[in-house]
Parts: structure tokens; sequence; C-alpha cells
């Protein structure tokens, strides 16, 4: 019999509809379906009298199990440590970090209500699975209450190097926290190996293998690199109608134009200001593409109460009616730049129409745009990927154009070999990375976490 599963992250679900959602969502919902199992979380509402009562609902063979927030728990966990600290600092942006106690109080306090809201439903054989930065804490918590299931974390962020992690006051308490689970896995080797290296050297800990021990507890930390459900996706952008809609409107609107696509959650990790700029260098330094190539950036607006994301969008506004203004005709606009968000199965068909995927964000756990954009390609007359060193995709797609966002006139000389690239090439690159995709897929991802969780060997 195999043991129920529970996965715990801050937003739970979609669970209906979940193709809309992603390989992500597909991927959990399929196992937490043949193991009868919980998925527990926020409820999204904010709610004064918010205590530790849970909401259930069933669907189908799982359960979606949730807790209310207050104000002052929202503020302090979620917009305060979780994203004005946790974030910029695991993405090395130690000027962006607010730290302040209420907020780690505030962060620690939720970790412990979450934990008391699960821990009555919990069985002995249960498996638990929590992701994400939200949640450091939350084993530990459990622990606390005299929980001894099998637990395990994925970081869906980066781990940051030593030195970095240093400047937050409380990282030692937060690693050991990390110690309460049995499995701790990260995106890419680096982080792991960032992790490791915290442990040995702030923590006087041993590594044997897959094991690290330290704080009295040996646990496993390994690398499991998130993969979308590429197969799906390709399917998509082939078959689906509202797909096959979005590139063909595209196409004509297009002509003879080439499109290069850009999608991301409006963030500052995403190294949006950069890329403009490197846009704008293509502009100057190859005149003859003047009229002939148009920039697609979809930015849907994300964590907006947040200061830091306010002042990146009123820069990006700038920016856009900047290069508008220097380079447009009256018949070619090069840079269009929307806030709002589209649905997946268009977002397929846009990736399809573009002839190069622009990802270059300055830090990235892993990043799915890069290989969404790559399983939307015509395998007969694919686009070219162009992938910032600081993804964590770049560790796999090794035959996408690699480059250093930082660097604005190596990044528009990259967007000019892509342009250039004759289909041979073309071709032969995205082969090898669709294979990589399919082969490190959503399914196979979660089938590796989940076996380390078990306690059994991962292939
Ligand atoms: C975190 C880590 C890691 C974007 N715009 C729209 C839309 N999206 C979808 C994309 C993609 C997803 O959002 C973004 O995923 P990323 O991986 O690029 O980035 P984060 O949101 O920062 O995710 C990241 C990930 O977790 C998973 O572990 O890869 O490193 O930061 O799927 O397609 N989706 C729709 N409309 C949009 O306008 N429907």
């Amino acid at each position: 019999m195999t043991a129920r599963l529970v996965v715990v992250s801050n937003r739970v679900g979609p669970v209906k509809d979940v193709g809309r959602a992603g390989g992500l969502a597909v991927a959990l919902v399929d196992a937490l379906k043949s193991r009868d199992g919980i998925w527990y979380g926020w409820s999204g509402k904010i709610d004064e009298a918010a205590g530790t009562k849970l909401s259930l609902e069933g669907a189908g063979n799982l359960t979606l199990c949730t807790l209310d927030l207050t104000e002052q728990e929202y503020d302090d966990y979620y917009n305060g440590f979780a994203n004005r600290c946790l974030w910029p600092l695991f993405h090395y942006r130690i000027d962006l970090t607010a730290f302040d106690r209420q907020y780690y109080d505030g962060y620690l306090r939720v970790n412990n209500k979450f934990a008391r809201g699960l821990n009555p439903l919990l069985r002995p054989e249960d498996l638990i699975w929590v992701h994400d930065y939200h949640f450091l804490a939350f084993a530990h918590e459990l622990r606390s209450l005299g929980a001894q299931q099998r637990m395990g974390f994925f970081l869906h962020i980066p781990f940051p190097s030593r030195e970095v992690l240093a400047t937050l006051p409380n990282h030692d308490a937060l690693v050991r926290a990390l110690f309460a689970y049995d499995v701790v896995g990260f995106q890419t080797q680096s982080d792991c190996d960032r992790f490791t290296d915290y442990v040995i050297h702030e923590a006087e800990g041993s590594v044997l293998g897959d094991k690290i021990r330290a704080y009295g507890r040996t646990i496993e930390a390994r690398a499991f690199p998130i993969g979308i459900d590429a197969m799906a996706f390709a399917e998509m952008a082939k078959e689906d109608g509202e797909a096959k809609r979005q590139d063909l409107k595209m196409r004509k609107m297009l002509g003879d134009r080439a499109q290069i696509i850009g999608v991301d959650r409006l963030d500052y990790t995403k190294g949006l200001p950069e890329r403009f700029l490197a846009f704008e260098r293509l502009l100057e330094d190859y005149e003859e593409l003047r009229g002939k190539v148009t920039l697609l950036e979809i930015a849907p607006v994300s964590r907006a109460e947040v200061e830091e994301y306010k002042d990146i969008r009123a820069q990006l506004e700038g920016m856009t009616g900047h290069i508008n203004g220097r380079f447009s005709e009256y018949d070619w606009t090069p840079l269009r730049y929307l806030n709002r968000p589209f649905s997946r199965r268009s977002l397929a068909g846009l990736y399809r129409a573009s002839k190069v995927g622009l990802v270059t964000p300055l830090r990235d756990g892993m990043n799915l745009v890069a290989k969404e954009y790559v399983a939307a390609q015509d395998d007969e007359e694919p686009g070219v990927l162009v992938l910032s060193r600081f993804a964590g995709a770049a560790r796999q797609m090794r035959e996408a154009l690699i480059v250093n966002p930082y660097d604005i006139k190596g990044v528009a000389d990259a967007l000019k070999r892509a342009l250039d690239m004759p289909l041979e090439e073309r071709k032969e690159r995205h082969a090898s990375l669709k294979q990589g995709l399919i082969r490190e897929d959503a399914a196979h991802w979660r089938d590796n976490f989940l076996q380390a969780l078990a306690g059994e060997a991962v292939s």
C-alpha cells in the first residue's frame, strides 16, 4: 500500500481544469490523486478572525485543505519575511532585503500555525512534501508538536552563497530548522553545493555522499531540477484551437518581421531593464534590423503591494517610452510591453510565432518559460532560445545561446546571432533541447523527489 501524500505550499491548487495551470500543478495533482492525498496551504483569504480552523474541500481522490490569515500575518509572513526578505536575499539582492525582526517573528508564528492546523489530520505513515521559501521552518514546527513522519522540502528559488546568507540575522536558526526535514531538494547541483558549503563552514557539518550531517541530524540534500509537461505543452502549441489562433494572428500581423518574445512575472529578478537595454543596443548596433524586428514582452504584474515592485514597474514604463520614442516609425513599434496576463494556450501560440525566446533573469531558481518556449516550437522551423547563465535552466539547456544578462552588448550580439541562425543549426539545437525536456519532465522531477522522500534510492 502506497503511503498517503500531503503536499504543503503557500497557495493550493488549482485542481479543476488543472491543464491550464501547467506542468507543476498537473504533476502534483496526479500524485495526490493516486495517493488519496491532501494539498494544504493558505486559502488566499484574509480574515481578522482567522485561527487554525481548516476549510476542507474534496476534489475527487484528493482533499484541499486551507487556512485563512489575518492582515497582520499576511503583512509579516507573506509580504514581509517571504517576499521582502527571503525572496530578494536568495536572489542576491541584499540591497533590496528588508531585515525586520517583526517579519521574522511573524513568519515563524505562521509556520507554527500551519503546523498546528495540519497535525491533527496526520497519519503515522504519511509522506509530507513541503514547497518553497514560505515554509523553511514548517517541519521544525511540526516536529516540535511530536510529528515523526518523513518530511521533504523543495526550494523553488536559488539557494544563496554562504556569504550572502550570513547577512540574514537569523540565518543559523533557519538552516537549523531545515534539518528537521529528511530530504531537502534544490533546483540545481550548484544550489545544493552552496547549501552544503554553508553547513560545513557555518555549522561544522559533514558530508557523506548525498547525506549531510549537522545539528545532530543526518538528512539527504540533492538537486531535483524541475521540468514541465513537455509533451503536453508541445501538443498544445501545435494542436489547441486557441494556440493556433494566436499563432496565426501573430504571424499575419508580423508579416516578414521577426519577433523576439519575453514572458515573465513582473519581478526585479527577471532582468527586464537589462533586457530592454540589450534590445535597444541591438537596434543601435545593427541598423539593418530597424523596422525588421520587434520585442514582445509579456509581464503580468505580481506582488503589486510590495514597494520594490512598484519601482521596477515605473522604471520599465519609462524605458519603453524612451525606446519607442527613439526608434518607432509610423508603421513599426519596436517594443510592445504588456502587463496583462494571457491564457496558457495563448502563450503557447505566441511562443510558437516568435523567432527568438529571450530569457535573461539576473538570478532564477529554474525558469520554466525557457522550457515552455522550446517545447512550443515547430520542430521543422524552430526558433532560438537566448538564455541567461544565471537561470537554473542553463545547467540543462546547454544548446541555447547562453548569455550574461549584465553584458548588454553580449546579449545584443546573441540576439543578432539568433536572428541570423541557419535552419539546420536551429533544428539541431532545438531537437537536442527538446529531448532533454521530455527526458527530465515534471513527472520525472516529482517521481524522483517522492522516491527520495519514501527513503528509496533515486535513479
Ligand atoms: C518560481 C521560481 C522556478 C507568466 N506569464 C503568464 C503565465 N506565466 C507563467 C509562465 C511560467 C510561470 O508563469 C513562470 O514560471 P518561472 O519558472 O518562469 O518563474 P517564477 O514564477 O518566478 O517561479 C522559478 C519556478 O518557481 C518553478 O519551480 O522555475 O525559478 O522563481 O509557467 O508560463 N501564465 C499565464 N499567463 C501569463 O500571462 N497563464
